[in-house]
């Protein structure tokens, strides 16, 4: 299988995320990436490449437009006020009865106006490391509609949290939802999403919540115990033509390989009842047992198991990476996946 990755994925480097009141170190780290693709190269899963040029066209099939505008200027106009010393937090939203219908001027305005938490910093080379996750995300999905079986997108920063317009949750450009949208855009008629994160991909459910066209399957931390808190919920089916087509599958804090596999097992029946032309894996490997920030119990034997599974959906897949903050096992956890998936 081939692994897509391109450097430019590691200038999004923040120093520190704002998490139980404080400023700390950052979790979603640069090395995250290095790591796996160390991985990949150690347990010589394929060729790895650059991601390919692309407009930004098809990210703009996914996202607001004002927004990705607001994304490329943001560290420009953290210069302009004279914010170069710390990386931008957003820290007031128009939420409830504040007005969404004027985008402020300023910096601290736009900030909240475009996210949803405070834990996804900013900096000088976060929209070119975002920019260029998207093209690893395009790149792969071009593998898929040139007739490859599977492919890796070595993304980072992730994606799955990010809306049309809004960040959040370490997230800027949906890279799983624009990878699904250039398959939809290029002739496949239906499209799976099946998120394995450990949290719930709430800026992909959103993006498709009104569409029959691409299913949306999530296995994640239930909302009430859980970052994205707000979304994720067991009873969000979709709405409109999208009624039917999200499915949430939250888990309790604890849960172990057995639930979390029967959980597994629904979901791809949900998914082979869609009978999807391609499947893309959101891939988080932060149901991990020693993931930091997660409270799921998987061991690494289990990631095998996970790979089995999905390669028995005889799918053409595009596995999209998420998240995943145990550093020193991420990318033999990874690989797992990705290798059993390729040998089953
Ligand atoms: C991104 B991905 C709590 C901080 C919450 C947000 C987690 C984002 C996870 N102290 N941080 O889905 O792995
Ligand atoms: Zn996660």
């Amino acid at each position: 299988m081939q692994t897509i990755f391109s450097q430019l994925q590691l200038g999004h480097d923040p120093a520190h995320e704002i998490s139980d009141g404080q400023l700390r170190p950052a979790n979603e780290v640069p090395q995250r990436a290095k790591t796996v693709l160390q991985a990949v190269k150690q347990r010589a899963l394929g060729p790895i490449c650059e991601p390919q040029e692309f407009s930004l066209e098809p990210i703009l099939r996914v996202h607001d437009a004002a927004y990705v505008e607001f994304l490329e200027d943001a560290w420009q106009q953290c210069l302009q006020e004279g914010r170069a010393e710390a990386e931008a937090f957003p820290f007031v939203w128009p939420v409830g009865r504040l007005r969404r219908d004027v985008v402020p001027d300023h910096l601290d305005g736009k900030l909240g106006f475009y996210s949803f938490d405070a834990g996804t910093p900013i900096g000088a080379n976060t929209w070119a490391a975002a920019k260029a996750s998207a093209f690893t995300a395009l790149s792969g999905a071009k593998l898929l509609h040139d007739g490859a079986s599977s492919a890796f997108a070595l993304c980072r920063p992730p994606g799955h949290h990010a809306h049309r317009d809004m960040f959040g949750g370490y997230c800027f450009l949906n890279n799983a939802a624009i990878a699904a949208q250039y398959l939809r855009d290029h002739g496949a008629a239906r499209v799976s999403v099946l998120d394995i994160d450990y949290h719930h991909g709430n800026g992909t459910q959103d993006i498709f919540y009104e569409r029959a066209d691409v299913q949306f399957i999530s296995l994640h931390a239930d909302p009430k115990q859980e970052f994205p808190y707000f979304l994720g919920h067991a009873n969000e089916q979709g709405v409109c033509k999208g009624v039917g087509y999200n499915h949430n599958l939250p888990l309790p804090h604890g849960t172990e390989w057995p639930q979390w596999q029967e959980a597994l097992e629904v979901a791809l029946q949900r998914l082979q009842e869609f009978r999807p032309d391609a499947l893309i894996v959101s891939l988080g490997m932060d149901t991990y047992e020693h993931d930091p920030i997660s409270q799921f119990r998987l061991q690494s034997e289990h990631f095998l198991q996970i790979g089995a599974m999905l390669r028995q959906q005889q799918l053409p897949t595009l596995f999209v990476m998420e998240g995943g903050y145990a550093v020193d096992v991420l990318g033999e956890n990874c690989l797992n996946v990705l290798q059993s998936f390729e040998q089953a």
